[in-house]
């Protein structure tokens, strides 16, 4: 039923409440392609400070490959949904991910006491959903999907603000045939302490392994290490580790270049690649930073000291 899959915002049960859900559904669509990326744009319903709580996700598991949910203040476009599988993609501005869905991974859950802060005045303006069709062939009976996600929220202030760090190489080549290329991140870390808790990894087809680190006094502590060709969901992060100012942020991509006869670079199409490690982690509201980036080449001094597994290619 096609009125089912129209976005809305769902008022308060009780006139007093703060709490309220947004449906971010696609509105009945038909991709005919495999690998179509559709994108749809929902203005965050309330001027106000609100937290987004929990995600709650409808995906048909014969289609849905991913889904990716942004913030930003400027979507690419507004209308009821566009491809965005080409360069074109989600935002205008910068976009910062808050959440994702893949196939056969377990969906991340936020803390207790933890929320994004959105609304029009946090320069969140719009939710942006990515959702990645893989096979389309369940389409053939020309049934129309509305997959998408639900956002429970509140406008009840958090005690802690959830965050994005997103570690991503720049730089990397990978010449054709060598076995084993690294790209290396790493910053000096200066702002209030965050309690990263999830972590994504996010190569193409060469990555074989991503690891980010915290390094304190000199001592690699493993924050989060994952195989990039398994689904590119948040995982649980090791969670007895904290980053505070003073520390060092670092994350290796290990990339084979087997396969392939010219070089490779970092870009946008599925012959580029991607060195992404992100943490989302939460913190203090009092001091919240809700989106940080890194995009130094690591020393090799540096680098000299991380853990062998950060190089031992997980198997899929
Ligand atoms: C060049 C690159 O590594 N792009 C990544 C990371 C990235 C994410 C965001 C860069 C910017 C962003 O605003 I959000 I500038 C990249 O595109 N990663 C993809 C998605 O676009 C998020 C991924 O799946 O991680
Ligand atoms: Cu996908
Ligand atoms: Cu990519």
């Amino acid at each position: 039923n096609p009125s089912d899959c129209v976005s809305r915002v769902r008022p308060p049960q009780l006139f007093n409440s703060q709490n309220f859900t947004v449906d971010l559904r696609m509105p009945g669509v038909l991709p005919t392609e495999s690998d179509t990326y559709l994108c749809l744009a929902f203005p965050v319903p309330t001027s106000r400070d609100s937290y987004i709580v929990d995600f709650l996700p409808h995906a048909s598991m014969d289609t849905v490959h991913h889904m990716l949910l942004f913030g930003c203040q400027t979507p690419v476009s507004t209308s009821s949904y566009w491809d965005c599988g080409s360069v074109q993609g989600t935002c205008e501005d910068e976009s910062s991910i808050m959440y994702a869905w893949a196939r056969n991974a377990p969906p991340t859950k936020l803390p207790k006491d933890v929320g994004f802060k959105v609304g029009r005045n946090s320069g969140m303006s719009y939710f942006v959903l990515q959702i990645h069709y893989g096979d389309v062939s369940a389409f053939r009976d020309h049934h129309r999907d509305c997959s998408g996600l639900t956002l429970r929220m509140t406008l009840k202030p958090q005690p802690f603000i959830a965050g994005i760090y997103l570690l991503m190489s720049v730089d990397t080549v990978i010449l054709p045939g060598k076995k084993v290329t690294n790209a290396d991140v790493a910053c000096d870390y200066d702002s209030y302490q965050i309690y990263p808790f999830a972590f994504r990894t996010h190569t193409h087809s060469l990555g074989k392994v991503v690891s980010g680190y915290r390094i304190r006094d000199g001592k690699w502590s493993l924050i989060g290490r994952q195989s990039p060709q398994l689904p590119q969901a948040f995982y649980p992060a090791n969670k007895e580790v904290t980053v505070q100012y003073g520390d060092t942020v670092a994350a290796r991509c290990v990339f084979s270049g087997e396969g392939r006869i010219s070089k490779t670079y970092i870009g946008g199409t599925s012959n580029d690649e991607m060195c992404n490690f992100y943490m989302m982690y939460y913190m203090d509201s009092k001091h919240a930073v809700p989106f940080m980036s890194c995009m130094e080449t690591g020393s090799k001094e540096l680098f000299r000291h991380i853990p062998a597994e950060a190089n031992v290619p997980i198997a899929v």
